[in-house]
């Protein structure tokens, strides 16, 4: 990707009518233009077609849920480059109550709780000038990218795999902004909250992480992805950045910290995002765990990107398969590929370091024979850790990081 560039501070961003629309009153109100005509695009999986549509400051993007907006990138996009564009990243929500124009000149975050000394209340523009600014390239994914795939399936909403991206995320460590408030010895752990709300006042999305994980100094308030704001389905003006972790960390809208001096268990804590507390994070299908923990690092997951399962490809000829792999942040090692369904492997060309939380692309070249291809790519990272050749199951439908399998034909 180009340069960063500073772009000006945006001092009010509204979402368009469509969406203040959809989140006011659901999709049977739709009324704008832009909506109705993008209502047209489908977009293939794997039990029939979904719809697209465009949302402010997005291209037509797979539509799970209206309201709250719940949106997948379409697959294709993750081969147009390694970083995903602002405007096709996707877009997760929990409650239907979301802000639809935020004033950055306005917005504040409240800093306090039971474990600081000094609370404060910190603005944008103070965020902006009074700390130093860190940057680097991360993965966003979902708990339950990929979900659709589970077998069986699990309720929920049934995602393919594009509740995933990468984009270069500008903003100040946390660990920063938390000194300010000096935090005492009885700290624990540090909550999270942003502007939405459940719709009738009740389960508010609050998240929490232990606060040495706080005082890393990776965690980030974010108020720039790929050298712009962040758009505003994203959590403009700003939102916290948990490198390695899943996306239910990444609270968006980002209003109010507190540090206190107890684990915090509010619903989105437990019993929401908790996996099974043991090494697969997974279990036999129909059983239920024996404990649970929350949710933390992805795996390691790898994906062809440069051909869809069922494509046709030229017989004899060269053909250049690129992907993208990633996990929590030991960064990828090595990618392995098979053009025989798993029976033989050959390691991948791995392409540039963009960090250990980016996504990272490999290729390599075959030449198909003519007949059917069975293409399977497997990533390991730096400690060694490595993708399961059978899926692996969890009731609640999180992280699915199988070896896939993609079937083409040569002719
Ligand atoms: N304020 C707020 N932040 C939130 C959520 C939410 O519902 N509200 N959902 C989380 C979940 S589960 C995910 S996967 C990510 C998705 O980030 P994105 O919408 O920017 O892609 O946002 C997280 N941050
Ligand atoms: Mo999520």
């Amino acid at each position: 990707m180009g340069p960063i560039h500073t772009p000006e501070l945006q001092r009010r961003k509204l979402l368009g009518a469509g969406v203040g629309v959809l989140a006011g009153a659901g999709l049977g109100l739709m009324g704008s233009r832009a909506l109705a005509q993008s209502a047209t695009f489908e977009h293939p999986f794997a039990n029939g077609k979904r719809r697209l549509l465009a949302y402010p400051e997005k291209r037509p993007l797979i539509v799970l849920t209206s309201r709250p907006p719940q949106l997948e990138t379409p697959f294709p996009i993750f081969n147009e480059g390694i970083i995903t564009p602002n405007d096709a990243f996707f877009v997760r929500y929990h409650n239907a109550a979301i802000p639809t124009s935020v004033d950055a000149d306005t917005h504040v975050i409240k800093i306090g709780g039971s474990a600081v000394a000094k609370p404060f209340v910190l603005s944008m523009q103070e965020l902006r000038t009074q700390f130093k600014q860190i940057e680097y390239t991360a993965v966003n994914q979902c708990s339950g990218n990929s979900r659709g795939f589970f077998n069986p399936r699990v309720t929920g909403g049934q995602l393919g795999n594009g509740a995933m991206g990468n984009a270069v995320w500008r903003g100040v460590a946390l660990k920063d902004v938390l000194a300010r408030a000096e935090l005492k010895d009885s700290a624990r752990q540090v909550t999270f909250n942003g502007l939405d709300n459940g719709v009738l006042g009740g389960g508010d999305f609050v998240k929490s992480i232990d606060v040495g994980h706080a005082m890393d100094g990776e965690v980030m308030l974010a108020f720039q992805m790929n050298g712009a704001d962040i758009p505003m389905l994203n959590g403009y003006p700003v939102k916290l950045i948990v490198p390695g972790y899943y996306g239910t960390y990444w609270v968006k809208h980002l209003s109010e910290i507190e540090v206190v001096d107890k684990t915090f268990e509010d619903f989105w804590m437990k019993p929401a995002y908790r996996i099974p507390d043991n090494d697969c994070a997974c279990i036999e299908p129909g059983t239920t765990p024996a404990a649970t923990r929350p949710i933390g690092r992805f795996n390691v997951r790898s994906f062809i990107t440069s051909v869809a399962d069922g494509a046709r490809v030229a017989a004899g000829q060269s053909l250049v398969v690129r992907g993208i792999a990633f996990d929590g942040g030991q960064g990828i090692r090595e990618v392995a590929y098979s053009a025989d369904g798993g029976q033989s492997w050959r390691a991948a060309k791995l392409g540039a370091e963009l960090g250990r939380y980016s996504f990272r692309e490999f290729t390599f070249a075959i030449t198909p024979q003519a007949g059917a291809l069975d293409l399977r790519v497997r990533a390991w990272n730096r400690s060694g850790q490595s993708q399961p050749m059978e899926a692996l199951w969890q009731p609640a439908g999180y992280m699915r990081n199988v070896v896939e399998s993609v079937k083409i034909f040569a002719a």
